[in-house]
């Protein structure tokens, strides 16, 4: 289908050095051709060229002053990447890697993402390469206040609704909301992941892992299986690792690592959790520290396997959660799982296997959810969240949360469904995209050449 493969090469040319961006495009579309094939309408409509440009990319100059009364500069970046199922929606990432590519390509997985949750919310990104490692309270906070002071004029509860993402959570979400409110003097849905006396949603904070464990269950169930007394990889030390772990342990699992950008911890009777929060959440510190506790527990310091992939993918497991960051799970990590015997595998993070660590997913016929899927309860309770503020309603947690395993079994309902159409009944990443694609598609048609 010389489509994609044109549409691609003019990605390449037209926006040069954006590597993830390729990696996300070529999966999603790749996996479009059998569509195409069936429905050619979509071709009449160039919806390709059209879903792969963004509709509107904002970059912006953060001036800030550090604690030393130093100015430092950094870069702001808020994708607006598809409106076609509602406001543009989608986390904030602070990161000292984070580039134009590095938006762009979470703004692209955001689109289908969020069209798959079945809810009204278009896709969007943003973030900046602030490093918040090592800042004080008070350079976080003035840090989020320059970033807003720019940003406030691209977004609202009926535009654009950001939230968080890596280097972004609770303490950030409040800094932010705050200079919002003091910009615009108004009080309003603008952001979610806030805190839960001032406008939050019960259960957003663990929303995305424990919808990475319903999706997990989902799959396992599809196979007459169970999480009971599985043993769990987890990697990442973050949000989303963290309450993966939670709802691991509230299932019977036994979740075995974690990991942070310096090591893995390998704990065979399973990960402390309350230590694990205590470190992370309020400390903020190495996960080195877990063994002042537990001596008996095995770190792992990054760089162990140089040469390609991650310690944490060389341990024995069931079912494995990457819950840290993209391409943390090489083609060689992939082919270490599989011979280890993991035979489920649900993605926390935002594209964390490499493409060659996919298709050995998918030529194994292992349980595989792509981020897209297995990742979209946080930003489904992040609508919820939405709904809430602009209904001024405050649900209880057993609504929230039978409506999030709602969502995520209705998600992996869908793209078993669409997998088993296209005659590929065990590739969750074909029926992930073909169904995210459909619902945006077809929106798109039906609101002509905009
Ligand atoms: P956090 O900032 O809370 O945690 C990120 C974790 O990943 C940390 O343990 C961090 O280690 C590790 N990490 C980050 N970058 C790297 C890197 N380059 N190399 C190695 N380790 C790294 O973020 P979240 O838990 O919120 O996000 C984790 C993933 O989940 C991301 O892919 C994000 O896009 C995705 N996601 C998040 C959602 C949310 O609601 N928060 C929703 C859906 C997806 P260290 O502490 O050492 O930096
Ligand atoms: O990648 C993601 O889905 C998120 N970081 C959450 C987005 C959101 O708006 O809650």
């Amino acid at each position: 289908m010389p489509y994609v493969h044109d549409t691609l090469e003019a990605l390449r040319k037209s926006s040069p050095a954006q590597t993830e961006f390729y990696q996300a495009a070529e999966e999603v579309l790749e996996c479009l051709r059998p569509l195409f094939e069936h429905s050619p309408h979509y071709l009449d409509h160039n919806i390709i060229e059209r879903i792969v440009e963004p509709e509107r990319q904002i970059m912006f100059r953060v001036c800030w002053t550090d604690d030393a009364g130093k100015v430092q500069v950094n870069k702001g970046y808020r994708i607006q990447f598809n409106s076609a199922l509602g406001p543009y929606k989608g986390g904030l990432r602070f990161h000292p890697s984070v580039t134009s590519g590095t938006i762009k390509f979470l703004g692209f997985e955001q689109i289908f993402k969020n069209a798959l949750t079945g809810l009204p919310i278009g896709g969007g990104k943003g973030g900046s390469d602030f490093e918040p490692k090592g800042r004080s309270d008070g350079e976080i906070m003035r840090f989020c206040q320059a970033f807003m002071s720019e940003l406030y004029r691209h977004i609202g509860p009926t535009t654009d609704v950001p939230a968080g993402d890596i280097g972004v959570g609770a303490r950030e979400i409040g800094f932010l909301y705050g200079q919002y409110k003091r910009l615009t003097g108004r009080y309003e849905g603008v952001l979610t992941g806030k805190s839960l006396n001032w406008g939050g949603s019960i259960g957003r904070k663990e929303a995305t892992g424990y919808g990475a464990v319903y999706f997990a269950e989902n799959m396992l169930e599809a196979r007459g299986e169970t999480l009971e007394g599985k043993t769990c990889l987890v990697s990442g030390a973050g949000n989303v690792a963290i309450y993966t772990i939670e709802k691991l342990y509230e299932l019977g699992a036994i979740p075995v690592t974690c990991s942070d950008s310096r090591g893995t911890i390998h704990h065979a009777r399973g990960i402390d959790l309350d230590l694990l929060k205590e470190l992370k959440e309020v400390k903020r510190v190495s996960l080195e520290a877990y063994l002042e506790k537990h001596p008996e527990a095995r770190y792992l310091p990054a760089g162990d396997y140089p040469e390609d992939g991650h310690a944490v993918w060389r341990i024995e497991g069931d079912v494995a959660f990457p819950c840290a960051t993209q391409n943390e799970l090489t083609e060689t990590d992939a082919e270490a799982l599989l011979g280890n015997g993991v035979t489920c595998i649900s993605e926390g993070a935002n594209m964390p296997s490499t493409a060659a660590a996919v298709d050995r997913f998918l030529a194994a016929k292992a349980a595989y959810g792509p981020g897209k899927a297995a990742n979209a309860g946080g930003v489904a309770t992040s609508q919820l969240e939405m709904a809430q503020n602009s209904s001024m309603e405050k649900w209880p947690l057993e609504k929230v949360d039978t409506k999030l395993k709602e969502i995520m079994a209705n998600i992996h309902r869908q793209c078993a469904e669409t997998a088993e159409e296209f005659d590929d009944p065990t590739n969750l990443v074909l029926g992930a995209n073909i169904a995210g694609f459909r619902k945006v598609a077809d929106a798109m048609i039906e609101q002509g050449v905009v």
